[in-house]
């Protein structure tokens, strides 16, 4: 019997570019060639408000078998809603406030190119924290990420924030331009495994697959088969791949039973 498989995408940089919308040839090729042969879902670090803006949110729950935001602390399956947990009931409010303090005190003494508004976002199983301010403009997006690529400002204000709360059981990972994700360790990507049921293979495709990254997590898990991408158009390229691959499979075991039969 041919193996049952789903492919899960992470979002910026693997689906879209960073925080952009879904390219529609894009889209047509995983609604109309992919989903024929697998189960598809997604996985991003972002919240889902964020994630319907950039895959066309109409009718999200309809194209994506699982859809898991916030690493999949916020998730659906077949549009129904999953249990979740909130960050503020695992850390508890005494450690939150240390920690926001800290995080809003070390801003304030950043001087950086330009900064702009809002620098922290609460979310359900996450904190992000961007030095810049999410309010920057794409521009102003692109150039904090190339000033950040030269600076390392978030991995320094991870390491600072590493030495301050070393009890805290937070893990820290860049998955995109301007922020960086704070969450209780274990609420990484590999988070939304634990939703995922059926499947002989679970394909993971993401950009941010090494150490430090939030992709690394899902990517080196012994539950997936992990894809490294460099880009969308990369990830069309590999699914191709992945496509061919399980038809001579499926063309051999065919083959094979057919050869046992006569
Ligand atoms: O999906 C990857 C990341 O996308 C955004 O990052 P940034 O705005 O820094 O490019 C954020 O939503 C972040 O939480 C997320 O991990």
């Amino acid at each position: 019997m041919s193996k049952k498989i789903i492919c899960l995408f992470d979002v910026d940089g693997t689906l879209t570019e960073p925080r952009q919308p879904i390219n529609p040839q894009i889209e047509k090729f995983l609604l109309e060639t992919v989903k024929k042969e697998f189960d598809i879902a997604i996985v991003g670090g972002s919240d889902l408000s964020k994630i319907q803006e950039q895959l066309d949110g109409k009718n999200l729950f309809e194209k994506y078998k699982y859809v898991f935001a916030e690493n999949g602390l916020i998730a659906f399956k077949d549009g129904k809603a999953l249990p979740s947990q909130s960050i503020q009931d695992m850390l508890g409010e005494d450690n939150l406030q240390d920690f926001l303090n800290f995080v809003l005190r070390y801003i304030s003494e950043l001087k950086l190119p330009f900064k702009r508004g809002t620098f922290v976002e609460f979310r359900t199983g996450m904190m992000n924290i961007s030095p810049v301010g999410r309010n920057c403009s794409k521009k102003e997006r692109e150039q904090f990420y190339e000033y950040d690529n030269e600076h390392h400002i978030r991995e320094k204000f991870i390491q600072a924030l590493k030495k301050e709360f070393p009890d805290l059981a937070l893990a820290y990972s860049i998955g995109g331009q301007i922020s960086f994700d704070v969450f209780p360790i274990g609420w990484d990507k590999t988070y939304c495994l634990r939703h995922i049921q059926g499947y002989d293979e679970i394909h993971f495709f993401g950009d941010k697959t090494v150490e430090g990254g939030n992709d690394h997590e899902i990517y080196e898990s012994n539950f997936t088969i992990g894809h490294r991408v460099t880009c969308p158009k990369d990830t069309v390229n590999q699914l191709k791949i992945l496509m061919t691959l399980v038809k001579e499979n499926r063309e051999k075991e065919q083959l094979s039973v057919s050869m046992h039969c006569a």
